[in-house]
C-alpha cells in the first residue's frame, strides 16, 4: 500500500474507531414504565424465579444473583484467591490453582456455560472460562463450589470458551492469541512480525464425562494463525457442528485496531466436531508434546490434586479435509449465535454496519456441492452470496452478541450505539429496539441459548456505568439492567450492580438448581486424611519441623484451643474439621501473623490452614464467623518458644493451668 493510501485509512479508522468508543442514549431516566417497582419486587422470604450466573470479568469469580430482583447470593471463587472462603489460601484448595507456569492465583473470565441435555439447560454444572492463563472450570450446583479446572495446551487467551454441545459433551477453548506454536518441538524463539509464517491457532474440544463431569483434552485443531473470539455448538439439525466468529485475517501482529480492520470480511468457521471425534478416535491425529495441569476436587478428602499432562491429540484440517471450513463475515466479527432451532447462526461484525445471519441448510449444500470460493491456508473458503440466509438492515452501530427468546426473535446488543435490537429471524426486520445504560456487552435470556429459551426478560450488561448509581470515586461497579420482554415491546426494570466486569451470564429456572443444592458435608463421609471426627481424637503430632494440629471446631470452641511447645522454624499445620452436621454452620479460623487468609470450613469439613511462626510469644487463634451467642468466646492460644526449646508439646482444650504449665504438659 503506497504511503498516502496508508495514511487515509489510518485517519478513517481513526475516526471511524473514535465513534467506537460509545455514546449514551438520551433521557436516561425516562424510560421506566409504571408498574416496573412491581414486577421485580420478591418480597422477604420469598424465593427468586430464576438464578443469573454471572461471570466475574476481571475478577476471576462468578457470582449468582435472583433474577427478577438482582440480588446478589453469592460469589464463587473460580480463578482468584478469595480471602473470604481461603480459596487458593488453605493447603486444599491450592492445587485448583495450579498450571503449568505455576501457582497462577488469578485469571480473567468472560463466559458462563451451563451444561445442557438435549439441548436445554439440566441444572448440573456451569463451566467458566480463563482467558490469561488459559484455563476452562467446571462448578458444582449441588455445591456452589469449583469442582475441576483444566489448562489449555497450545493456547493464548482462551476467550472462545467454555462454549458446550448440547449432551455437554465438549467445552471448546479457541486461542485468541496465534502464537508460535511449538507443535513438533520446533523452534519458538522467532521475530513477532514473522507472524504470518510462524504464528498458529488452535481450537481445543474438552471432553465432558457425562456422570461426573470429569474434563480432559480430547483433541485440537490446528489451525491458521488468525483471532478465534467467540464460539456456539450447533443444535438440532446442527448438532454436530460448532461455529467460532474469527478476526485479524488480516494476520498483523501490531496495531491492530488498525491492521485487522482492513478486510471487508472475516470468517466464521464450522468446525465439525462429530468428524473430529471420529478422526481422533480413529488414531487419525498426531500427538503433539505439551503440558498442562488438571485439577480436580474431591468432596469426600475435601481436597484437590493436580495432575500434569503431557500429550494432546492434535488434528489437522490440511490432511482431515472435511471438518473445517469458512464463511465470510463482515467485519471483525465478534458474537456468534446460533437460534434456538438450529437453522440459523448470526454474526455480528464489530464494524459492520448489518446482521448477516447465515443458513446452516445452505452451508451443508455449498460444502456438498464443494461449491468454493477459494482456501485459507489450506482451509476452504464458501461463498457468502451461498451461504447467507439474509442481512439485518441497519440494525445499529457495533453488534456484539445475539440471544434468543424462543418466539422467533433475536435480541442483539449494540455497543456504540447504545442499545438492545430486537429482531425477527425469518423476516429479517427490527421490530423493537430500547437503550441501555450505558454501552451494553454481553445480554441474556434465561435459557437464551438452548433449544428451549424460558424467555421472560433480557438482561443488559454493561461496559460503562458513569451517573447511575452514587459515586464511589474513580471506580464505579459495572451495572446491568434488567427487561421484561413478555410483550411486544421491551420494558426496562430493574438496575442491578455486579462485580468485576461481567462479560456474559447464563440464567436458569431456580426449579432447576435448588432441589439438589446440598446443606452439609456428612462427617462419616470425610476422608481427609488430617480429619479429626470427634473431640477425643484432637491431637497435636510433631514430624520434624512439622507441626500438625488436628483439631475440631463446634459451637462454641476449638479442640484443643491450648497449644505449647511449637517451636520457631516450625511450619503448623491447622487441620480444622467442623463437626457440625446442620445448615449454614460454618467455623471460621485464624491466627495472628498468618501470611495467608483466614479459613472457613462448612459443617462436617476439614480445611487445613498454614502457619510460619515469625515470632516468639503467645499467638491467639478465633473464629472469624458469628455462630453463636458465645462466638466470640470461640478462641484460644498457640504458645511459640525459641528454636531448639525444650518446651514440650501440649495441647488442652477446657484445662485451666497454673504457671503457665498445661495439664497434659504436666
Ligand atoms: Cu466481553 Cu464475550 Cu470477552 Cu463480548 S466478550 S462483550
Ligand atoms: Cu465458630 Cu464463631
Amino acid at each position: 500500500m503506497s504511503p498516502i493510501k496508508n495514511m487515509l485509512t489510518a485517519v478513517a479508522a481513526t475516526s471511524l474507531l473514535a465513534s467506537l468508543t460509545g455514546c449514551a442514549p438520551k433521557n436516561p431516566t425516562q424510560a421506566i414504565t409504571g408498574d416496573a417497582a412491581e414486577k421485580v419486587y420478591v418480597a422477604p422470604g420469598k424465593h427468586d424465579e430464576f438464578y443469573n450466573i454471572v461471570s466475574g470479568g476481571f475478577s476471576g469469580q462468578v457470582s449468582v444473583y435472583g433474577l427478577p430482583s438482582g440480588r446478589l447470593f453469592r460469589q464463587i471463587p473460580v480463578f482468584s484467591q478469595d480471602p473470604q472462603t481461603g480459596w487458593g489460601y488453605s493447603e486444599e484448595s491450592k492445587p485448583m490453582l495450579n498450571t503449568s507456569h505455576g501457582f497462577a492465583p488469578w485469571d480473567d473470565s468472560h463466559h458462563i456455560a451451563l451444561s445442557t441435555t438435549n439441548g436445554e439447560h439440566d441444572g448440573r454444572w456451569a463451566f467458566i472460562n480463563g482467558n490469561n492463563t488459559p484455563r476452562i472450570a467446571r462448578i458444582d450446583f449441588k455445591t456452589f463450589r469449583t469442582a475441576e479446572i483444566i489448562e489449555i495446551p497450545n493456547a493464548s487467551g482462551n476467550h472462545s470458551s467454555p462454549f458446550i454441545t448440547e449432551n455437554s459433551e465438549y467445552a471448546v477453548a479457541g486461542t485468541r492469541f496465534s502464537f508460535p506454536l511449538d507443535y513438533e518441538g520446533g523452534n519458538v524463539d522467532v521475530p513477532i512480525n514473522t507472524y504470518k509464517q510462524n504464528f498458529k491457532g488452535t481450537v481445543s474440544f474438552v471432553g465432558i464425562d457425562p456422570l461426573t463431569g470429569h474434563m480432559n483434552v480430547s483433541f485440537q485443531v490446528m489451525l491458521p494463525g488468525i483471532n478465534f473470539d467467540l464460539s456456539r455448538c450447533g443444535r438440532g439439525p446442527s448438532h454436530d457442528w460448532f461455529f467460532f466468529s474469527c478476526y485479524n485475517t488480516e494476520q498483523a501482529n501490531t496495531l491492530l485496531e488498525v491492521n485487522a480492520s482492513q478486510k471487508d470480511k472475516d470468517f466464521i468457521m464450522a468446525v465439525n466436531w462429530k468428524k473430529c471425534e471420529e478422526y481422533a478416535k480413529a488414531g487419525k491425529g498426531k500427538t503433539l508434546k505439551v503440558k498442562y495441569a488438571h485439577n480436580v476436587w474431591d468432596d469426600k478428602t475435601h481436597s484437590a490434586k493436580s495432575t500434569m499432562i503431557t500429550e494432546v491429540i492434535g488434528l489437522d484440517p490440511k490432511e482431515l479435509k472435511d471438518i473445517v471450513y469458512f464463511m465470510p463475515c463482515p467485519k471483525s466479527p465478534h458474537g456468534c449465535d446460533v437460534d434456538p432451532s438450529g437453522k440459523y447462526i448470526v454474526g455480528s461484525g464489530k464494524l459492520a454496519a448489518i446482521i448477516p445471519v447465515f443458513s446452516f441448510d445452505k452451508m451443508l449444500k455449498a460444502i456438498a456441492d464443494k461449491n468454493f470460493e477459494g482456501e485459507y491456508d489450506g482451509i476452504p473458503v464458501l461463498k457468502y452470496a451461498d451461504v447467507l440466509h439474509g442481512e439485518v438492515q441497519k440494525p445499529g452501530l457495533g453488534p456484539l452478541h445475539t440471544e434468543f427468546d424462543g418466539k422467533g426473535f433475536a435480541y442483539t446488543s449494540f455497543f456504540v450505539s447504545s442499545e438492545i435490537v430486537k429482531w425477527d429471524i425469518e423476516k429479517l426486520a427490527v421490530v423493537d429496539r430500547a437503550p441501555t445504560y450505558y454501552s451494553i456487552g454481553h445480554l441474556c435470556i434465561p435459557g437464551g441459548p438452548t433449544r428451549k429459551p424460558h424467555g421472560k426478560y433480557v438482561i443488559a450488561y454493561n461496559k460503562i456505568t458513569k451517573d447511575r448509581y452514587l459515586p464511589t470515586g474513580p471506580e464505579l461497579t459495572q451495572s446491568a439492567q434488567l427487561y421484561d420482554i413478555s410483550g411486544e415491546k421491551m420494558k426496562l426494570l430493574l438496575d442491578f450492580p455486579t462485580v468485576g466486569e461481567p462479560h456474559y451470564a447464563e440464567a436458569i429456572p431456580a426449579t432447576l438448581i435448588e432441589k439438589n443444592s446440598l446443606k452439609i458435608f456428612k462427617i462419616e463421609e470425610n476422608n481427609h486424611p488430617y480429619v479429626c471426627k470427634s473431640e477425643k481424637d484432637a491431637r497435636v503430632v510433631r514430624e520434624g519441623n512439622k507441626v500438625h494440629v488436628y483439631m475440631t471446631a463446634i459451637r462454641s470452641h476449638f479442640n484443643p484451643d491450648n497449644i505449647e511447645g511449637i517451636r520457631m522454624g516450625d511450619e503448623v499445620y491447622f487441620h480444622i474439621t467442623n463437626l457440625e452436621q446442620d445448615w449454614d454452620v460454618p467455623h471460621g479460623f485464624a491466627v495472628k501473623g498468618a501470611s495467608n487468609a483466614e479459613l472457613l470450613i462448612m459443617p462436617g469439613e476439614t480445611q487445613t490452614l498454614k502457619w510460619v511462626p515469625d515470632r516468639v510469644g503467645v499467638q491467639p487463634i478465633y473464629c472469624t464467623d458469628f455462630c453463636s451467642a458465645l462466638h466470640q468466646e470461640m478462641q484460644g492460644y498457640a504458645r511459640v518458644s525459641p528454636a531448639g526449646s525444650s518446651t514440650p508439646l501440649s495441647w488442652s482444650t477446657g484445662k485451666n493451668s497454673d504457671a503457665g504449665v498445661t495439664e497434659a504438659a504436666k
